[in-house]
């Protein structure tokens, strides 16, 4: 799809969610195919390094009402100053529609046993999330230009790359995503010791790329996995301190420095933690889940009753 009056084409169905904090929303379509389609709506967050350059531009305003000092306006901002960045998924997925509906949310502590006998054996009969696009990148067919850093060793090398979440230019939001070079590591729970070289080497070189390409120093920087993440090839994210990126809350990030310092004391450590994650009673592995957690919260339903 590449026309300009894309969205012409996308006929809206409803709207899946809309989060005023973020200013975003994410709404379920078809297009003209009749296919599925998702567009994710955000307005883009202010730039310090243009404010001066958006008070120049001739800003329309209209008051809506004063009151004593306070006067409140209506902008219309110069479009470059107020632009909606907007992501189409077409044709999408059922999942991709799921993962964005509002649903009941439950923490899973996942055990070692748990990850042997539930998610792995789901992660290798389902079909997650397609990681097509991961390949595309590695295999230099996609977002080639895009790239800020690679390091082309098959075994500890990556590809550092700006995230499709961001605009790839306020640096104020800025989030980068690293991809591992080495295919079949699916997430955290996979890195043993031997995993150090690679993880490393991330986050020297990532650190330092990022500081070379934005003047963002790594003390700026929070670099972390998810944990479960949407694609299972494994990724490492980097976003600025001050941004609260999406998934950067306790219950899915995993900070790189720490994933390294568990993996230095204990090279087995991700084949013996638990790691807890959240869960949405819409993800098909709530279902095999479901009755552990029922179990759980029965216990806690008890020791209140037992007071
Ligand atoms: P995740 O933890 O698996 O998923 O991270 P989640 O954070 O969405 O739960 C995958 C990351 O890859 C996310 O931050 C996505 O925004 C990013 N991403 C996804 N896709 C399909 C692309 C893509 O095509 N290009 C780039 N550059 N990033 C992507």
């Amino acid at each position: 799809v590449k026309e300009s009056n894309v969205f012409e084409r996308f006929k809206f169905t409803k709207l899946l969610k809309a989060d005023p904090s973020r200013k975003t929303a994410f709404v379920q379509g078809t297009f003209d195919d009749g296919s599925d389609a998702m567009i994710i709506l955000e307005k883009l967050a202010f730039e310090s390094d243009s404010m001066e350059k958006m008070f120049q531009s001739e800003a329309l305003g209209q008051l809506a009402f004063k009151n004593d000092v306070y006067h409140n306006y209506l902008l219309n901002l110069d479009p470059k100053f107020n632009a909606t960045k907007a992501t189409l998924i077409y044709p999408a997925a059922q999942s991709h529609f799921e993962k964005h509906m509002p649903q009941i949310m439950h923490i899973v502590n996942e055990t070692a046993e748990d990850y042997r006998d539930v998610t792995e054996p789901y992660l290798k009969t389902s079909k997650r999330f397609d990681t097509k696009w991961v390949d595309n990148i590695l295999d230099h067919e996609k977002e080639t230009e895009r790239i800020v850093f690679e390091d082309p060793d098959p075994e500890t090398g990556f590809v550092l790359l700006p995230d499709l979440k961001w605009d790839g230019s306020n640096v104020d939001s800025l989030y980068l995503v690293a991809l591992v070079h080495k295919r079949g590591i699916h997430s955290i729970r996979d890195l043993r010791g031997f995993h150090l070289p690679m993880l490393q080497k991330i986050q020297d070189e990532g650190l330092s790329a990022i500081k070379k390409k934005y003047g963002l120093p790594p003390s700026h920087v929070r670099a972390y996995f998810h944990y479960q993440p949407t694609f299972y090839h494994l990724h490492i994210h980097f976003s600025n301190v001050l941004f609260d990126a999406p998934g950067r809350n306790a219950e899915k990030a995993h900070m790189l420095s720490m994933v390294i310092s568990n993996l230095t004391m204990n090279s087995e450590y991700f084949t013996q933690a638990t790691i807890p994650f959240m869960l949405g009673e819409k993800d098909p592995l709530f279902q095999l889940y479901k009755d552990k957690l029922e179990d759980s919260d029965n216990v806690h339903n008890q020791t209140e009753t037992k007071k």
